[in-house]
């Protein structure tokens, strides 16, 4: 896969490592997006399910993707900034055929924002605008209705995706990999 050898690439030169962090509500594909970002070589990957609440670990090389399902888990909220913590970006994905769902989308986005330790670090944050199907708002129908641009402390950009093709997920990875490279 060109864009995680390009991510490696970079990393491998610069020998450290990137924790991204990788949430959505429930369903909007976060899953399949890291599934389709997988190197299938023999690249070493690790997935470790955290028991508890529903996150997942993947690690690849030196390149670490934390993703959980925000929303309908609150009462976890607290043990997240832990990872928050680690985090150098953000990849936020909606599902942008669930048009019922994006103001609940709209809503864990500004508790993301509002976290004191997000709120604090100047970190990418790539969203995907998933379900690139028939009847699914557009990307910027989906950035109006998220506000994203209200964002003005982070540097942030939007892609339609298709996360079963694969559509639309190395435009967005190159966007996220440049702004890896100037975060200091
Ligand atoms: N048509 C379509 N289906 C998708 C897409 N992304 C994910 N799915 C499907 O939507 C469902 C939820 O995806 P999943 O990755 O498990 O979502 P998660 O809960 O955010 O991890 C699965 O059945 C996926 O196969 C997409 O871009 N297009
Ligand atoms: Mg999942």
């Amino acid at each position: 896969m060109g864009i995680m050898n390009k991510l490696f690439g970079w990393l491998k030169g610069k020998k450290k490592e990137a924790n991204v962090l990788c949430v959505g509500l429930d369903n909007s594909g976060k899953t399949t997006i890291i599934n389709y970002l997988k190197p299938n070589d023999a690249q070493q990957v690790d997935i470790v399910p955290t028991v508890g609440f529903n996150v997942e670990k993947v690690t690849m090389t030196n390149l670490s993707f934390t993703v959980f399902d925000m929303s309908g888990q609150g009462r976890y909220r607290v043990l997240w900034s832990h990872y928050y913590k680690e985090t150098q970006g953000v990849i936020f994905v909606v599902d942008s055929a669930d048009k019922l769902r994006m103001a609940v989308a709209k809503d864990e986005l500004d508790q993301l924002l509002k976290h004191q330790t997000i709120m604090n670090k100047r970190i990418p944050i790539l969203f995907f605008a998933n379900m690139d199907v028939q009847n699914s708002l557009s990307a910027v129908k989906c950035s109006q209705l998220l506000g994203l641009e209200n964002i003005k402390e982070k540097p942030w950009h939007i892609c339609a995706s298709n996360a079963k093709t694969g559509e639309g997920l190395s435009d967005g990875m190159h966007w996220l990999s440049d702004q890896l490279q100037t975060v200091k």
